[in-house]
């Protein structure tokens, strides 16, 4: 009854008579209407001509199969096992994915629903990279297809659209929980997160994804900070772009709430300045030219997000914001440059033989071996002493006086510190491998017995 809202009027034979019920028509006066309307429809049936059957049923009784024979279920499970092993073993991924997709179109995926499901849970975005350029895009679409199938939930996200760029939050929340530790500075640490993997994005577009016209558009797009402005973007930068404004804003918020500041145009500069310096690192790689290395550590000392990172600590770490800090910062002062320099040298040290393989900016060893036409040995060994002398003006700096709350310094040595750790072993920010992998475990899953 609840079906029939009160405005539907049936419409009815003239001959019923209606009876109503609380308001509605009784059940018998429905059924009266309903055998009306099946004797109207039946004096105007139609037919489609259809055949009779061809397969009779004596046909389908004949029917036998040459497969049911014992020695067939045990070629059968031995095959099985076969097709197991296959799974298991067969390492490069495209294989992999090509082998699944053929046992599920020859209807046999349900007999190894455990191992591809096992199998495709575990696929991460970096497995790409080993899989030959001219074959990267089949591979991906074919993950995408044989994931949903599956039943997975692929958001034709973010990860479609980004799927070139490093998807690094928990590395990010390490960062932070390295950069201050302390539970008073919890907020902080968010922000440090949220920073770092938007940065991981934003840097990716520039060095690997992004034409020369779009990166100048989307620093541009940053610089106006501007809603409607998302409209000029590509698709895969509209998001990149609309992440990064409501995230920024957010957190220009929270200032002005819990502290009374305005502090979106701060937030908005540095993260414009960081742009500027991608930019040129973009254009001096597409223009094919090779800095000299003071040249070039001066803008990477920038485009490590350092200085984004500390700037946007400041306001988080609760220590009061003051004008003269304020501008202070913003003059680019020695203790973050000294540790944003620190991070970039170590980053550089272990990223920039894969990064000048992709094609990106030569970086500081291989500036500077172009520049003194030195062998990479002595490149090396340069930067290290150049990293240790760095580390020794942090030393200093911490001596002279510093508008600077203690929580800032603490914050900015701290940053560096936790590069010594990421780096340490190879790229531990970008590459999720064993000794990557256990960090996390051992510093953020497991509990200290
Ligand atoms: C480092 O990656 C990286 F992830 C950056 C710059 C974003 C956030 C900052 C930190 C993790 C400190 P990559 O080696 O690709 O950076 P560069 O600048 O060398 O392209
Ligand atoms: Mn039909
Ligand atoms: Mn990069
Ligand atoms: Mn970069
Ligand atoms: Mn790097």
């Amino acid at each position: 009854m609840a079906l029939l809202s009160l405005s539907m009027k049936p419409s009815l034979p003239q001959w019923t008579r209606l009876r109503y019920e609380n308001g509605y028509p009784a059940i018998s006066t429905l059924r009266c209407i309903a055998k009306a309307q099946l004797q109207d429809k039946q004096s105007h049936r139609r037919s489609a001509n259809y055949k009779p059957n061809i397969w009779t049923h004596d046909f389908a009784e004949s029917l036998k199969s040459d497969y049911m024979e014992e020695r067939y279920a045990e070629r059968a499970v031995k095959l099985k096992m076969e097709v197991k092993s296959l799974l298991e073993k067969e390492k490069n991924l495209l294989a992999q994915l090509e082998l699944i997709d053929e046992v599920g179109r020859l209807g046999l995926g349900y007999l190894f629903d455990k191992e591809i499901g096992q199998f495709l849970s575990s696929v991460t975005p970096m497995q790409f990279k080993d899989v030959g350029i001219e074959k990267r895009l089949h591979a991906t679409a074919l993950c995408f297809r044989l994931l949903r199938q599956k039943g997975h939930k692929v958001s034709q996200g973010l990860g479609n659209k980004l799927s070139f760029a490093r998807d690094r939050v928990v590395e990010s929340y390490l960062w932070s929980l390295g950069c201050t530790f302390e539970p008073e500075h919890e907020q902080c640490r968010e922000v440090i997160t949220k920073v770092i993997a938007i940065a991981t994005v934003i840097d990716d577009i520039y060095d690997v994804y992004g034409t020369l016209d779009e990166l100048e558009l989307f620093t541009a797009v940053i610089e106006r900070w501007d809603i409607s402005a998302v409209e000029e973007l590509p698709d895969y930068m509209k998001i990149s772009f609309l992440a990064t404004y409501n995230t920024v804003n957010e957190f220009g918020y929270h200032v002005l709430k819990e502290q009374g500041w305005n502090v979106i145009p701060y937030l908005k500069k540095h993260l414009t300045d960081l742009c500027k310096a991608y930019l040129v690192e973009a254009k001096w790689y597409h223009s094919g030219y090779i800095p000299k290395f003071k040249e070039y550590v001066n803008l990477a000392s920038i485009s490590i997000a350092g200085y984004v990172i500390l700037y946007y600590s400041y306001f988080f770490l609760k220590s009061g914001i003051t004008d003269e800090a304020l501008s202070y910062l913003d003059s680019y002062p020695n203790l973050p440059r000294s540790s944003s320099m620190i991070v970039r040298l170590l980053d550089d040290f272990v990223t920039s033989k894969d990064e000048l393989e992709r094609g990106d900016v030569h970086k500081s060893i291989e500036s500077y071996m172009h520049e003194y036409g030195v062998s990479e040995e002595v490149a090396r060994e340069y930067v290290q002493d150049f990293t240790k002398k760095t580390w020794k003006k942090i030393n200093e700096e911490l001596a002279t006086d510093s508008p600077l709350p203690r929580a800032v310094i603490d914050l900015s040595i701290n940053f560096a510190r936790t590069a010594e750790l990421m780096y340490k072993k190879g790229d531990g920010h970008s590459v999720q491998d064993q000794e990557n992998k256990d960090r996390v475990i051992s510093l953020l899953v497991e509990s200290i017995d």
